[in-house]
């Protein structure tokens, strides 16, 4: 059955990708299963906030969490150039559209896994988060960390096998599979031997250092690259869950897009 799901998010997405009007091109989704009631995801109150959801919140007798990591692609990446502010057109776009796909997925899914008598559910929390915090009660990241598929980067992304340039996903489901577990290994070149830290030089506001991150002060670039990208919508809802939470799409990913951790070839 997992290579069964794995089959339906790679074929979703790649017919999902000939659509007329979508422009942006993803590469092959990972995709792992957490264990939903791993210590790590039953912890994750107390790593995160006591607000954070648990899988169970999301259904009663949850099991596992699917996590899926779409990729971008290197054309994408490589249009979203370091030494300026602004975030390409493309990659607000890629933002979006990738948004839109995921809830269309994640119906898909949720069909597929009806029809066969299991149950399967999205947290509503997965697509906002406090303006003030600048922080989600469910965080695809730590889910995807639980599903072995990679380790936290000094950009604070998490990094995966073919990389971080990408985005992800989560479902929770009563689906009865062996859960996959959180990978041991450090990706981050930074983490394993202080090398590295292309990502801290590319960003341009200071947010991201070695230090630490400024969540708000990423968040101030974000919102100006939103009013200058409007053409694309606006795909994240503020906490009422009905109005877009800015006016465009609040990107950026200079710490991202032309890093080594990208997609894993060194420049
Ligand atoms: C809120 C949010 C933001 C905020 C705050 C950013 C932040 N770092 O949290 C703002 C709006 C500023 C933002 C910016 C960006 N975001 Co954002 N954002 C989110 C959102 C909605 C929630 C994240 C959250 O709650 N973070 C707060 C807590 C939970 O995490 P944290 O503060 O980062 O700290 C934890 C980790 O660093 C971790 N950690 C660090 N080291 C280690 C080591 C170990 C061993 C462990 C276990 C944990 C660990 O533990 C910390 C504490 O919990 C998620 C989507 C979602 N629902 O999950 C997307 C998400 C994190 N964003 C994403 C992206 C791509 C971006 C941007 C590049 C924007 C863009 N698309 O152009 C920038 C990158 C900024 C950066 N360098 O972090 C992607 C990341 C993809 C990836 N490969 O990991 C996500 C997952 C969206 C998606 N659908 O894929 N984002
Ligand atoms: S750019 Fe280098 S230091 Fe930064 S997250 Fe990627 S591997 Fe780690
Ligand atoms: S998204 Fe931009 S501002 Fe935020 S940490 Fe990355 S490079 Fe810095």
């Amino acid at each position: 059955m997992k290579e069964q799901v794995r089959q339906w998010i790679c074929e979703y997405i790649e017919n999902y990708g000939q659509r007329p009007d979508i422009v942006t091109k993803w590469g092959e989704p990972l995709v792992g299963f957490a264990d939903a009631s791993h210590p790590y995801i039953l912890n994750l109150k107390t790593i995160i906030d006591t607000t954070h959801e648990l899988p169970t919140d999301v259904l009663e007798d949850a099991s596992v969490v699917i996590v899926y990591y779409v990729p971008f692609t290197r054309e994408l990446a490589e249009t979203n150039e370091t030494g300026t502010q602004y975030a390409s057109a493309e990659w607000a776009r890629a933002y979006e559209e990738t948004n839109a796909m995921f809830k269309n997925l994640n119906a898909f899914l949720i069909k597929q896994l009806e029809m066969r008598g299991w149950h399967a559910g999205i947290s509503p929390k997965s697509a906002t988060f406090d303006q003030k915090r600048l922080k989600s009660d469910w965080s695809y990241r730590h889910f995807a960390y639980a599903a072995g598929l990679g380790s936290f980067g000094l950009n604070n992304m998490l990094l995966t096998k073919s990389g971080c340039c990408g985005r992800f996903n989560t479902l929770v489901t009563n689906l009865e599979v062996e859960p996959d577990q959180p990978m041991t290994d450090e990706y981050c070149l930074y983490k394993k031997n202080g090398s590295c830290a292309v990502c801290v030089k590319h960003c341009p506001t200071g947010a991201l250092t070695t230090e630490g991150y400024d969540r708000h002060k990423c968040y101030e670039l974000l919102m100006k690259n939103a009013r200058i990208h409007t053409e694309y919508g606006s795909s994240y809802v503020d906490e009422s869950g009905k109005k877009a939470n800015s006016v465009g799409s609040d990107v950026c990913g200079k710490c991202v897009t032309q890093s080594p951790c990208a997609f894993w070839e060194l420049k």
